[in-house]
């Protein structure tokens, strides 16, 4: 399968093609076509198109089982997605198999639940001293916005891209898709399910290439969108922000995290141990909810710290960082820490494995003490396989330093005492708290983050509500 763009229901390579390069051994792999601005127009323009034709006449039914059978067609074809996953991100296959094509099929018959089931309000007005009966009724229909811009991250790029995607359709919406320039491929596969679906031409729409000054400001910037749903960096948040402020364009944004999580000494420490290792580790910590501060009640502090490293020193099968130039940010903040004199309990470097994977972009899992505060290491998001362990004495001292942070994505509480967990969870300025676990989802529920995280919530009603605009009828009895 090559990435190909899918306009108006036909493939094509149109535009320069740009090398996609594995993450695991640094070779090319393969090449992807970089969206020109007549392409994107011409993707735009085809969504319209479909607004005005077949698509725009569906009803929630029609548009629920078109979900169900793009679930479907993704389970049939389950193998090639994992694998073009695991290809483009160079992710341990098992997550890929267990978290993101299942997710992504999750997503589409969760959204075709939801919407199908989706009831609206309606009231009775009683108006005094008119004539007639004095009532009206006032009901609320949805309309769709229309022509949604989705953009999306490498990270998870199935996932985040198809958890738009199908609120968007359900709602009846034709979407506009670009998944980021790092990871083509799942996108791809995801178009042709879609076009085997039979989804009326134009009603989804991808195209591939580069952020800024290419592609994706192509289409963010473009006059005939009407809705922009992104996720990404806080950065590129603020620039599409600008982008869609010349238009009014609605956004939906999920962005950066630096998550805290919070461990008192009445937590059981085996599980706090274990779950700080799956939040600051999973997919080389390149998930926005991946755990990058730890604060750690002082009676426990030292043998939290002990028993982290040498999990973390134990750590095999991790996967890369998604490019060279993401290594070496990540790893230029591994060299900063120790310049500000950071304790390394664990990693710091770069793993050697005496095998093509010496050329691909792998970093060390790290685990990192002694820093104060405000250094850049501990306020900046990395977005890699470390976390910086603090300690705190009191309850008030541990949600002050959760809070002091530019970002509040998601936070975890460990802790045996249920009043202690009601009582902090609401204190912590975050989109997402758990207690005892960690990126534990049910997808009914707002997902999304408060401050530099994002603006607006995901999941549920709450997608359902970004992508639709109420329109409030008043009748006259
Ligand atoms: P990124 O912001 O660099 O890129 C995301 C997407 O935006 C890509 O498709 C990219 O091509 C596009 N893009 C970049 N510049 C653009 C511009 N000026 N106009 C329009 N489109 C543009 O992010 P990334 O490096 O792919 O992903 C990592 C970041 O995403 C991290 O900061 C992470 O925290 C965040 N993220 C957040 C969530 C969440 O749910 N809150 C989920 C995943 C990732
Ligand atoms: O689980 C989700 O719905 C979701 N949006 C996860 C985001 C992960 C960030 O990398």
């Amino acid at each position: 399968m090559k990435p190909a763009h899918y306009v108006n229901g036909a493939f094509s390579t149109e535009g320069a093609a740009f090398p996609l390069v594995s993450p695991v051994d640094g070779r090319q792999v393969g090449s992807v076509p970089e969206a020109s601005r007549e392409t994107v127009d011409a993707a735009v323009n085809a969504a319209r198109s479909a607004l005005d034709g077949d698509w725009g006449r569906t009803s929630v039914e029609e548009r629920c089982a078109f979900l169900r059978r793009i679930a479907d067609g993704i389970e049939a074809r389950f193998d090639e997605f994992v694998d073009a996953e695991t290809a483009d991100t160079g992710k341990p296959r098992e997550l890929a198999a267990t978290v993101d094509i299942p997710r992504a099929i999750g997503n589409f018959r969760a959204y075709a639940d939801l919407a199908y089931g989706r009831p609206e309000r309606a009231y009775q007005t009683r108006v005094p001293g008119w004539s007639g009966s004095g009532q009206a009724l006032n009901y609320t229909v949805r309309r769709p916005l229309g022509v949604v811009a989705v953009v999306s991250p490498w990270n998870l790029p199935l996932l985040l891209l198809t958890w738009k995607v199908a609120p968007a359709l359900a709602a009846g919406n034709a979407v506009v898709a670009k998944p980021s320039e790092e990871t083509p491929s799942t996108a791809t596969l995801l178009a042709e399910v879609i076009d085997a679906a039979g989804l009326p031409p134009g009603a989804f729409n991808l195209v591939h290439g580069h952020g800024a000054g290419a592609a994706g400001e192509h289409l963010t910037s473009h006059p005939g969108i009407d809705a922009i749903a992104f996720t990404g960096a806080s950065a590129t948040g603020a620039a599409i922000m600008r982008a869609a402020a010349d238009h009014v364009t609605p956004v939906s944004f999920e962005l950066g995290g630096k998550n805290p999580a919070l461990v008192f000494a009445d937590a059981d420490l085996t599980e706090a141990v274990e779950g700080t290792v799956r939040s600051a580790f999973t997919h080389s910590g390149q998930i926005c909810l991946c755990t990058e501060r730890v604060y750690v009640q002082r009676p426990v502090f030292e043998e939290f710290v002990r028993a982290l490293g040498e999990r973390t020193r134990a750590l095999t099968g991790y996967g890369p960082m998604i490019s060279a130039e993401h290594r070496d940010k990540v790893l230029s903040y591994y060299r900063l820490a120790a310049g500000e004199g950071a304790t390394i309990v664990a990693g710091g470097g770069v793993p050697r494995f005496g095998d093509e994977r010496d050329g691909g972009f792998h970093v060390e899992p790290t685990v990192l003490t002694g820093l104060p505060e405000s250094s850049r290491v501990v306020r900046e998001e990395i977005f890699g396989p470390v976390c910086h362990v603090a300690p705190f004495d009191d309850e008030d001292e541990a949600v002050r330093l959760a809070n002091d942070s530019p970002y509040g994505l998601a936070a975890t509480v460990w802790t045996t005492d249920l009043s202690r967990a009601h009582r902090v969870a609401p204190r912590v300025e975050a989109g997402i708290v758990w207690v005892n676990c960690w990126n534990l989802r049910d997808l009914r529920t707002p997902f999304g983050g408060v401050k530099a995280s994002g603006i607006g919530r995901e999941g549920g009603e709450y997608s359902l509500d970004f992508f639709s605009e109420p329109v409030n009828v008043c009748v006259k009895i």
